[in-house]
């Protein structure tokens, strides 16, 4: 669909205000004249690597709803636009996931695909990370794997997929591009590390069989960099430990663990107001930020990352840089008044300033 004219001139605002970047002012004149006018008279223009690296790491700066922004200097770039068949682009999410892996020494990493084609049609990642499990709805009601993706295990189950039925099956990657259906890719079993959890006090803990992937990994925002959009644009960092221990294994939505952890913890659970979820909540992030330390894993505890991110504010500050700050979601979902990012306001979340990760508003096309 042809953009509207307010759209598109908010497209060559974009474009010319990225071009003004101090990251980007050692590029001649020439350059963003160029660019200027191809993009004004075309409606397209192309980055050069570099303007896509230093694009894609302002847009983790920029992002308003990322704890983890004072490692933005380090994001690796693999460029992937030369992807054509979905099969291409598994290819570059496999070679992402090895690079990202590392090993247990996580490193920071985007995989940029393709633009969308003159006529708008696009490539994507329709799976929401690149390493997700399974959800099955049994007939008694209950779920076997994570809640949160029945939908998706329904979707690729309908295209002829099989889960073995465990509760951490690995989801495959629903890819869709142009002239192609939409097809799912079996993510090799290699490229996926996993760290079994284990309590360092509890022995029994080892036993609920418990484990979780080393590499949280989007896939499923897009990327807009001086007016143009990267609908296929993965990017990992690495987990803070309430991510796994506080929401994934704690909310009674997902694997809602805390009930069968207080139990073998003995806790009175008749009444709320025992704290028998809180407790058992400690517990299970003792058993989290334990368990990745002890595989190698780089995870961050939410104490240390509220330090990092304060002092990015800071830094931004010096730097004489506004720092959007979406204060509801980088504060941890438990003990968030024992971290100092808890204890100040920041600068309104701004999701209209560019370069950013952007949600996409429908879940079609
Ligand atoms: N809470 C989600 C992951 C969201 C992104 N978190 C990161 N991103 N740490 C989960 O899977 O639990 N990152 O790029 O590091």
């Amino acid at each position: 669909p042809a953009p509207t004219s307010d759209e598109f001139d908010r497209r060559l605002r974009e474009c010319a205000e990225f071009f003004r970047q101090p990251e980007l002012a050692h590029l001649p004149a020439s350059r963003v004249a160029e660019v200027l006018d191809e993009f004004a008279l075309t409606g397209r223009y192309e980055h050069t690597a570099e303007e896509l690296l230093v694009g894609a790491k302002l847009a983790w700066r920029n992002h308003a709803r990322c704890v983890g922004r004072n490692h933005w200097r380090t994001l690796k770039l693999l460029d992937a636009r030369h992807a054509v068949t979905a099969a291409d682009l598994a290819q570059a999410c496999w070679d992402h996931l090895r690079t990202a892996t590392n090993g247990g020494a996580l490193q920071s990493v985007i995989t940029i695909g393709p633009r969308p084609l003159p006529d708008g049609r696009e490539f994507r990642i329709l799976s929401p990370q690149l390493i997700r499990y399974a959800g099955y709805r049994q007939a008694d009601g209950t779920v076997v794997g994570d809640p949160a993706h029945i939908e998706l295990t329904e979707q690729v189950t309908a295209m002829g997929w099989r889960g073995e039925g465990t509760h951490f099956d690995l989801l495959p990657l629903l890819i869709s591009v142009p002239d192609e259906p939409l097809q799912w890719f079996e993510v090799p079993r290699d490229l996926v590390l996993e760290v079994p959890l284990e309590h360092p006090n509890y022995k029994w803990f080892a036993k609920l069989n418990l484990k979780w992937h080393a590499v949280p990994a989007v896939s499923n925002m897009d990327l807009e960099i001086g007016g143009l959009t990267y609908p296929c644009a993965p990017f990992n960092g690495w987990y803070v430990s309430t991510e796994v221990g506080a929401r994934n294994f704690s909310d009674s939505d997902r694997y809602d663990m805390l009930p069968t952890i207080a139990r073998k913890l003995r806790l009175d659970m008749r009444s709320d107001r025992t704290l028998w979820r809180d407790r058992a909540l400690v517990e299970l992030n003792r058993a989290v930020i334990h368990s990745y330390r002890k595989a190698g894993v780089i995870m961050v505890d939410h104490h240390t990352v509220a330090r990092q991110f304060l002092d990015f504010v800071d830094r931004e500050e010096k730097a004489g840089r506004a720092c959007p700050t979406d204060w509801s979601w980088i504060n941890p979902p438990m003990s968030a008044a024992l971290t100092p990012t808890f204890h100040r306001l920041y600068d309104e979340p701004d999701l209209d300033v560019r370069p950013n990760f952007v949600t996409r508003q429908t879940g079609s096309g």
